[in-house]
């Protein structure tokens, strides 16, 4: 006779790994491949919120970027959905035509503060003059990061760069707050200003992003998020300097906060 073969319960395993649950993941609009930004950069957190609230959006196949001159020049290569490169601050005037002909799509520029501030002041000007419905991620970094450090319109007065060496002074201009300037035109709907300088501010940022593009979505009209981000290499800093900079310098010169939120103010 042969013998019943007793039911054991499978025994719990030691390998806590198997048991761990994932709390996060690369998203899928963020292509598997490095970032080559320097350490501490803030582009490559920037390009990560993106992605994050895109996925969530579930737009990523509704998506057109458009990728400035700048540090950023490479986004096509990182987000995985449509991305156009339009240099030299020309994203709003492509993005213009490209939102006017597929209305049904999330169109945003990714700008630094040399291409939107300098270069493309008229183009983002008259998009916002306009009312475009589309989304402006505006990173300032208080400098041109990708050519060397030199002064860009948001460079503080004070602050050296390489075509200011002893500090940018008065007559080389005054930092311009270009969301305020923007905020005054009837044309623009959400303007807001955050900062990456802590934890709690990259999850401001990533919620004002999300406001932004419903914006879009729900067809309300020009909007535009700055954020504010460290540049270590072209401040001659370490990351952890430049985050106290941030704080410091700044902040004070850079408040952040809704700048205009037109259907709530009415
Ligand atoms: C007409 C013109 N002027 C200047 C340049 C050089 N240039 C390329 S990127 C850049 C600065 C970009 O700075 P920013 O937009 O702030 O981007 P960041 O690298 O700081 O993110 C400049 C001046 C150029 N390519 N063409
Ligand atoms: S130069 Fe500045 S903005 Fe450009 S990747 Fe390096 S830290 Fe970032
Ligand atoms: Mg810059």
């Amino acid at each position: 006779m042969t013998k019943a073969i007793k039911k054991t319960k499978p025994q719990k395993t030691k390998n806590t790994r198997s048991r761990m649950k994932k709390v996060t993941k690369r998203p899928d609009s963020l292509k598997p491949v490095p970032f080559r930004f320097c350490a501490g950069c803030g582009h490559g957190i920037l390009h990560r919120l993106i992605a994050e609230v895109i996925d969530e959006l579930g737009m990523r196949e509704k998506t057109i970027g458009f990728a400035p001159v700048g540090c950023a020049v490479f986004a096509y290569d990182y987000f995985n959905f449509d991305v156009i490169e339009t240099p030299h601050g020309r994203p709003p005037a492509v993005a213009t035509a490209i939102k006017r002909l597929l209305p049904d799509r999330l169109v945003f520029t990714y700008q630094g503060d040399g291409d939107l501030a300098a270069i493309g002041t008229a183009e983002i000007i008259h998009a916002a003059a306009r009312g475009e419905n589309f989304s402006v991620i505006f990173l300032n970094n208080a400098t041109y990061g990708m050519t060397g450090g030199q002064m860009a319109p948001t460079t503080l007065i004070g602050q050296v760069t390489t075509t200011t060496v002893k500090g940018r002074h008065e007559t080389a201009g005054h930092p311009i707050r270009i969301s305020e300037m923007i905020a005054t035109l009837d044309g623009a709907g959400f303007i807001c200003r955050t900062s990456m300088d802590t934890a709690k501010g990259v999850l401001a940022t990533k919620k004002a992003i999300k406001k932004a593009f419903q914006y879009q979505l729900d067809g309300k009209g020009f909007n535009l998020v700055e954020v504010l981000s460290p540049c270590p290499t072209d401040w001659w800093m370490s990351a952890e300097e430049s985050i106290v900079w941030m704080k410091e310098k700044m902040i004070p010169a850079f408040p952040l906060g809704v700048i205009k939120d037109s259907l709530n103010d009415k």
